[in-house]
């Protein structure tokens, strides 16, 4: 059995794995010990990647329509499509959507084919809705996109603020790194989040702010420390270049802010040089999102805090390329390889890529290329390894656009998305355990992704089926790679003419790997530690402190008073198409919850567990009731994972409006004026099935994976007919006409359960995990789940904590009341929080509310 170095499909922080293959289609994972990303840790989702690698719902043929086509079929009429909407409307009628998922390989294709073979700036990824504003604050501060520090920076830190980030769920190997500095060198840790999530929980000082009130908090802290004396004047002067009076104007109060707390942490700041602000989509996905990377960055600079050891503004990516793709030129507006469009570089450009057609121009950001599919200047679109019918801000609109556009090409690994739903033309892509290239991690860390399994069928690298497609356009010879590491000797070769207009983005040391070299290439660094120490790249080599101003307070619309914030869980990604398929993942939070304070839900008269209509100007949704004082007064939260294949009604993005960040596009994601209103339904019901069901009709359902099939809660108001939810064949039947309560049971001619069926109208529903452990086993307790219940009781362990040991949160308090205290005496009683770690902060959490419980009994 071979073991294969690799790296993680999932978040930016890019750990190293090592899989090792042991079936056709199974392989084990764990942490690669000697990558530097991680030193063998993985998180929840890592860990887990080899639930996810089964061919399940995979697409395997192209498809043209509904049917089956052979890929010179499929890709001679994509072909033909895209010359004649060339033809007749110009280059810039076509467009690709393409995403952070891709390897730099698969990017740098689509980028050069785009804009310098189509001859249009219409390439714009997923990243404009996740790292767009970070690059924007970067360009605009330092001249080029570039992260200034590096993860060894977080272990030599004494301060780490957080903004906007939920580290220990998004990125919960660099949270483990965090909590090591933590115990080893006393690193403070603050949380800037209008939520009080788990990382928040943890962290020594606790910042709730308004949502948007960063701008105005790190304008004040500069301010504070500008009347403390602890700008830094040579810096400032030799290496920044500062609009006149800026500085000195700012005010040294943040608004909306309790001044004990903004005391407190300019106290931390201004004690602890070696700092950090790592941040994430809370800063982002802002319409004031490149104000706010700006805002940060300028602390750091006005007090020199930046290109030494443990300190610096540290932009975190989420996907595990999206770094790779900004390097490239994936965003409509850069060309390649950090350059811009000027008439130098495009010529450069051209020169180098021996391109016919360089594009004019940038091409439409993200958001500006669906409402040109919408209004049909935009004809033909090419999406990629994204999932815009869901991802998207007002996804509604943009389902409408893909519905119109007359030529939409998907290329997914998957048969059946929200996505691809709409598609003319549907291309088949290696999935993360069978293509082969590389990704660039959060800190500029570029790592071979390397291939595990064999094409399954008549899959394709997405570089090769974009090469393939070049040739049919007649540009076969510059497209003519025949391997990722002929793109990436090409992609690093280009890299020269980066240095050549004085970025610090330097590949030229790559460019001659061969095949081997390069299937052998070890995890390497651009830049070095610190690439922007001597100088930046902004021609006069300083860097710019960036006037930002605190957007204003959004004027309160009575129709939506509640301001609404969307993100995400620990162990699901994005869309759910690899994590909702793994049992183990799905237990964590089995459905989309709306996340209510106390108050909100006493007004707006919402019941915990019961139902809510979130309704927006853009749209309505429905979600699970969740009341939780970690929510700001005003404020609500709900996932934006789920799909129309997940659930009915819980998609988050129908609700997000268009509106974006002026000088990045990118949407603001995390703050949409919303109305709730509790939603009552005739009947609830639970079904257990082996199989997929179709829903159809309901009010509301949602599905989760468990390991013999699925689980649905449905609740409606029509009649809930039983033939609709059930196979056809022999059921047992029991009703409770008191509690209007109807339980169906099947079983296969083994005996085993195939489905149990359980609906009520005002009475309770059995206990899921009861039912759903019997699945698919032989010996099915009939009668039992007729009576709705077992005929002894089943320990509850309560809401699952700890994935990988499945241990429940009943299981942690019955353990905390033995006498353990902390989460490595929970560790040894229990074994929950010992493998990942993922549910670390999950533990202290409940050890804290026990805490708290015990106390108040004993007072
Ligand atoms: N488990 C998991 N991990 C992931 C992903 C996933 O889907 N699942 N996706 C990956 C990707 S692509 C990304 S981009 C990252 C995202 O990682 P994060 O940015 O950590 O995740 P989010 O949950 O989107 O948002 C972070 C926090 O921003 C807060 N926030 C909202 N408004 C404001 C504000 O105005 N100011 C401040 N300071 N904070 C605010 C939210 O309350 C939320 O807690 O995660 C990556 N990792
Ligand atoms: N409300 C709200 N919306 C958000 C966010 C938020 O915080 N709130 N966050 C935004 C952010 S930061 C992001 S990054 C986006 C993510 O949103 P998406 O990019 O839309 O999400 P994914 O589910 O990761 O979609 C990836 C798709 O690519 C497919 N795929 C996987 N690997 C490959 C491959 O190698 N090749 C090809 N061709 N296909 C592949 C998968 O099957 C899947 O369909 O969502 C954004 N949307
Ligand atoms: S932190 Fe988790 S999801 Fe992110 S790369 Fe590491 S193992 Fe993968
Ligand atoms: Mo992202």
């Amino acid at each position: 059995m071979r073991e294969i170095r690799t790296t993680c499909a999932y978040c930016g922080v890019g750990c190293g794995i090592r899989a090792t293959v042991t079936g056709e289609r199974s392989v084990t994972i764990k942490g690669d010990t000697e990558h530097p990303a991680n030193f063998g840790k993985l998180c929840s989702k890592g860990t887990h990647l080899g639930e996810t690698v089964g061919l399940e719902g995979r697409l395997l043929t192209p498809m043209i329509g509904d049917r089956q086509a052979g890929w010179d079929e499929a890709l001679d009429l994509a072909a033909t499509k895209m010359r004649q909407c060339i033809a007749e409307h110009g280059p810039d009628s076509v467009a690709f959507y393409v995403s952070g998922q891709l390897l730099t390989e698969d990017y740098y294709v689509a980028n050069k084919l785009m804009k310098g073979f189509i001859g249009s700036g219409n390439i714009d990824t997923n990243s404009r809705l996740c790292m767009a504003s970070a690059v924007a604050a970067h360009n605009r501060a330092f001249g080029e996109d570039v992260v200034p520090c590096t993860y060894d920076d977080l272990d030599e830190a004494d301060l780490i603020l957080l903004v906007g980030s939920n580290t220990a769920w998004c990125h919960p190997v660099i949270w483990q790194r965090i909590e090591a500095a933590r115990q080893k060198r006393g690193t403070k840790l603050v949380v800037i989040d209008p939520r009080r999530t788990e990382t928040a929980e943890q962290a020594d000082l606790y910042v709730a702010l308004a949502p948007d009130g960063d701008v105005a908090l790190f304008s004040a802290l500069l301010a504070d420390m500008r009347d403390r004396g602890l700008l830094d004047a040579a810096f400032l002067d030799q290496k920044c270049d500062t609009p006149a009076g800026y500085v000195e104007g700012l005010i040294a109060s943040a608004h909306g802010i309790d001044p004990d707390t903004f005391k407190a942490l300019s106290d931390l700041v201004a004690a602890h040089p070696r700092m950090i602000s790592l941040f994430s989509q809370g800063a982002n996905q802002s319409r004031s999102g490149t104000d706010k990377g700006n805002a940060i960055i300028n602390l750091h600079l006005a007090t020199g805090l930046i290109s030494e050891p443990g300190m610096g503004p540290f932009s975190i990516t989420g996907q595990p390329n999206a770094m790779g793709g900004r390097e490239v030129g994936g965003l409509a507006n850069m060309l390649a390889c950090h350059l811009g469009f000027s008439a130098e570089e495009r010529a450069d450009v051209a020169l180098f890529w021996n391109a016919p057609n360089i594009c004019s121009g940038p091409g439409l950001k993200a958001v500006d290329m669906f409402r040109a599919v919408h209004d049909g200047r935009i004809k033909f679109l090419w999406v990629m390894a994204t999932n815009p019918a869901v991802s998207m801000p007002d996804a509604g609109f943009v389902r409408e656009a893909l519905a119109r556009c007359e030529t939409v090409v998907v290329s997914d690994v998957l048969a059946d998305t929200d996505t691809s739903r709409l598609a003319h033309i549907r291309l088949p892509a290696l999935g993360w355990s069978e293509k082969d290239g590389t990704v660039t991690n959060s800190e500029r860390r570029i790592s071979r992704q390397r291939a595990l399994l064999a094409a399954p069928r008549e899959a394709r690298a997405d570089w090769a089926i974009l090469c393939d497609f070049a040739g049919r356009m007649g540009w076969g010879k510059a497209f003519d790679f025949t391997s990722a590491a002929a793109i990436f000797s090409e992609y690093a070769q280009m890299t020269s003419l980066a240095v050549k207009h004085g970025k610090v983005l330097d590949l030229t040391d790559l460019a001659l790997l061969d095949d081997a070299a390069f299937d052998a290439l070890d995890p390497v660094i651009w830049g070095g530690r610190h690439p922007l120490a001597k100088r930046f790249s902004h021609t006069d080599g300083k860097a710019r402190i960036v006037a930002v101003s605190a957007p204003a307070v959004p004027a309160l619309d009575p129709a939506f008073p509640l301001r609404l914030n969307t993100g995400r869980y620990r162990d699901q990604w994005h869309t759910m198409t690899r994590t909702g398929l793994s049992p183990t993942l799905s237990q964590h939070r089995r459905e989309a919850l709306l996340e209510v304070h106390p108050r909100d839900a006493l007004q707006h008269g919402l019941a915990d567990g019961g139902l809510a209509e979130v309704s927006t100007a853009s749209g309505k949704a429905i979600f699970r009731v969740a009341v939780t004082d970690s929510q700001r007064p005003g404020d609500l939260f709900v996932p934006m994972h789920w799909t129309d294949s997940f659930s009915g009604e819980a998609r988050a993005n129908r609700l997000p409006s268009q509106d974006t960040d002026p000088v990045s596009g990118q949407p603001g994601f995390k703050d949409t004026p919303a109305a709730v209103n509790p939603v009552r339904t005739q009947w609830r019901a639970f079904l257990a099935s082996r199989d997929a069901v179709e829903i159809t009709g309901m009010r509301w359902w949602s599905r989760s994976r468990v390991p013999g099939g699925w689980l649905y809660e449905l609740a409606g108001d029509a009649d809930c007919s039983p033939d609709a939810l059930l196979p056809t064949g022999e059921r047992l039947e029991a009703a409770d006409m008191t509690r209007g309560m109807r339980r169906f049971v099947m079983r296969g001619a083994d005996g085993s359960l195939v489905a149990a069926l359980f609906l009520t109208r005002s009475g309770e529903l059995p206990a899921r995990d009861w039912v759903a452990d019997q699945l698919g086993q032989s010996s099915a307790a009939a009668l039992e789940l007729l009576a709705g219940r077992p005929s002894a009781p089943v320990p509850d362990r309560g809401p699952i904590v700890c994935v990988c040991h499945g241990i429940g949160a009943n299981t942690i308090r019955e353990a905390a009341c033995a006498g353990a205290e902390t989460v490595e005496a929970i560790g040894a009683a229990t074994c929950a929080g010992t493998n990942c770690g993922s549910c670390r902060p999950a533990i202290a959490r409940l050890l804290q509310e026990f805490r708290l419980e015990t106390a108040e009994a004993a007072a």
